[in-house]
């Protein structure tokens, strides 16, 4: 059983007039700063100060939380329900290097850390965990639970994977081996051929049917287990982009319509996404398809839920991210990309079909557009550097997946710069950190409300609110960060961490962390 969910750190306090604490809430007063540009008639600009002031509400009570995988016996499914089993009790366990402890490293949430001040003595820096800044459920109080289209328990799933070492699958396989998944939604069309195999644990019934059962699902996983928030999380294969077709997904009476008509273009991951939505638990999508259509948007706005995708960004995206930030910002001017991954997952195999193919070479294509787009010194406009993305199948490398990249950009009078980099991990050992920090950012956006107490226009709000349905707070862990419709999709991972952790300081009535150190640079 889960520890019992506790409220976060009081590691710190805000000591200032606009934070006040109270048992169940801090609520805090934010003045945001923006700039607004306007174009003179000469094209030239004229940049003008904006101010808002925000009150912000985070309710400090954690609860009970759940987190429901779908997929849940795949790689990642299984190597994080392990992972958070092996660091609720502790373990330590042999490996070929010696002994290894439970950890939560590649979780932004539990293992980086964000810059609190300056000490008042000594002016040196003072930062805590990240996980600190707001209460958060811990992961270890996470109460796991899921669906999968194929029957296998987690100990033999976590065998399946190949991803632990044996000492460590030792000791948690009695805990594993009580998880089964609940059966799950199988439409042959959506995923790989070569997955046919695996289905052996599915729902009978019309697509209105699985909808219902996937709903109860949610509702009797809360009630068995005592939760006081569910998050649900897809970890399941890589689909094929469902298409988009006016009068079944493109708004939400539609695709209920849809749903209820059975067409043949409602996805498996749609279906748990609008169960989600409907039953008002955060919705996030592991994969690249297009599970977030524009009518399952429309739902959760109008029911107020939270949903987040696409994909998660592990290894070879996120140094892309990171990268051509560097590059492109340097002056340097990148003219192409090209991306080679070789792995022996089952990621990999179902991969291996070109339209499932196409979905993952989409969301891995377009993450560095808004860098280049913000040069326009380097670029013309709508000019790009080439991108090319390469994925093969490769049984034996398991799920060690190889990631092959060239940066080739051109530098000063003509020359060239060639940046070449491999990317050699366990797969699912960088995505299982990030199921992590999604599930524990989701819920934690359910506990945040603001309203706009003044602004230069004098509008105002009167009553709390939530954030927008379309949780792109979360896009540092996602290759294809799904925005509220009409808003700019941020992919440069600097301004996607800074975007998260400044929103959550003024929760707190801190200022954004700005690096610029004036009191180490004016005395
Ligand atoms: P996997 O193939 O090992 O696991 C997927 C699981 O989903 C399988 O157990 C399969 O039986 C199950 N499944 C398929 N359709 C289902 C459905 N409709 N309902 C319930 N279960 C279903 O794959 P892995 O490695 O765990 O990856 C999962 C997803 O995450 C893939 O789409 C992958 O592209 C994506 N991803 C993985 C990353 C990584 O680094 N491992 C990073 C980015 C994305
Ligand atoms: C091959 O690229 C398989 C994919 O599922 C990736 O492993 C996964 O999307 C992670 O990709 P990235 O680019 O974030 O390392």
């Amino acid at each position: 059983a889960a520890a019992p969910a506790h409220n976060g750190s009081d590691l710190f306090v805000v000591n200032s007039p606009n934070v006040a604490y109270s048992e169940d809430v801090i609520k805090s007063t934010y003045t945001y700063q923006s700039t607004k540009v306007t174009k003179t008639a000469d094209a030239k600009y004229v940049a003008q100060p904006v101010e808002t002031k925000y009150d912000f509400k985070v309710e400090r009570k954690v609860g009970k939380v759940g987190l429901m995988l779908v997929g849940w016996g795949g790689n990642n499914g299984s190597t994080v329900t392990a992972g958070i089993i092996a660091n609720r009790r502790g373990l330590t366990w042999e490996s070929r290097e010696g002994i290894k402890k439970s950890n939560y490293f590649g979780s932004v949430v539990m293992a980086s850390t964000i810059k609190l001040g300056n000490d008042a003595e000594t002016g040196e820096e003072i930062f805590i965990p990240l996980h600190d800044i707001l209460p958060m459920v811990h992961p270890n109080d996470l109460v796991l639970g899921g669906w999968d289209i194929n029957s296998m328990n987690l100990a033999d799933a976590m065998d399946r994977a190949g991803v632990l070492e044996p000492d460590l699958k030792r000791q948690v396989r009695e805990e594993m081996k009580q998880f089964q998944p609940l059966p799950s939604i199988y439409y042959p069309d959506f995923i790989a051929a070569n997955q046919e195999g695996r289905a052996n644990n599915l729902l009978s019934g019309s697509k209105q049917e699985h909808l219902e059962k996937i709903r109860k699902d949610i509702r009797d996983f809360k009630q068995t287990n005592s939760l006081d928030k569910v998050v649900v999380l897809w970890t399941a294969n890589t689909e094929r982009y469902a298409e988009l077709i006016p009068g079944v997904n493109d708004t939400s009476d539609n695709l209920l319509s849809a749903i209820k008509s059975g067409h043949d273009e409602v996805s498996p991951s749609t279906i748990f996404a609008v169960a989600s939505i409907l039953e008002g638990v955060p919705f996030v999508n592991g994969s690249p398809q297009n599970t977030l259509v524009p009518g399952a948007i429309q739902l959760a706005e109008q029911h107020k839920a939270f949903i987040g995708g696409d994909d998660f960004k592990s290894g070879q995206t996120k140094m892309k991210s990171a990268l051509v930030d560097f590059l492109v910002n340097a002056g340097i001017k990148l003219t192409s990309i090209a991306s080679f991954n070789f792995l022996g997952n089952n990621d990999g195999l179902n991969l291996n079909a070109p339209q499932q193919f196409r979905s993952k070479e989409i969301s891995k294509s377009n993450v560095v557009d808004d860098m280049v787009a913000a040069n326009t010194i380097l670029y013309e406009k709508d000019e790009h550097p080439d991108h090319t993305v390469v994925i093969k199948y490769m049984p034996a490398v398991g799920d060690h997946k190889r990631a092959m990249d060239e940066y080739y950009g051109e530098i000063f009078m003509g020359g060239h710069q060639s940046i070449s980099m491999t990317n050699i991990c366990e797969d699912s050992l960088l995505a299982s950190p990030l199921i992590i920090d999604l599930a524990v950012l989701a819920e934690l956006m359910t506990r945040i409300s603001w309203k706009a107490a003044s602004t230069q226009e004098g509008v105002s709000t009167k009553e709390y609110k939530g954030f927008h349905s379309v949780l792109s707070i979360l896009s540092y862990m996602l290759k294809a960060p799904c925005t509220p419709p009409g808003t700019p999709v941020i992919n440069s991972l600097y301004k996607q961490r800074a975007a998260m952790t400044n929103i959550f300081r003024a929760c707190v009535g801190l200022a954004p962390e700005s690096d610029m150190t004036l009191e180490h640079k004016l005395f």
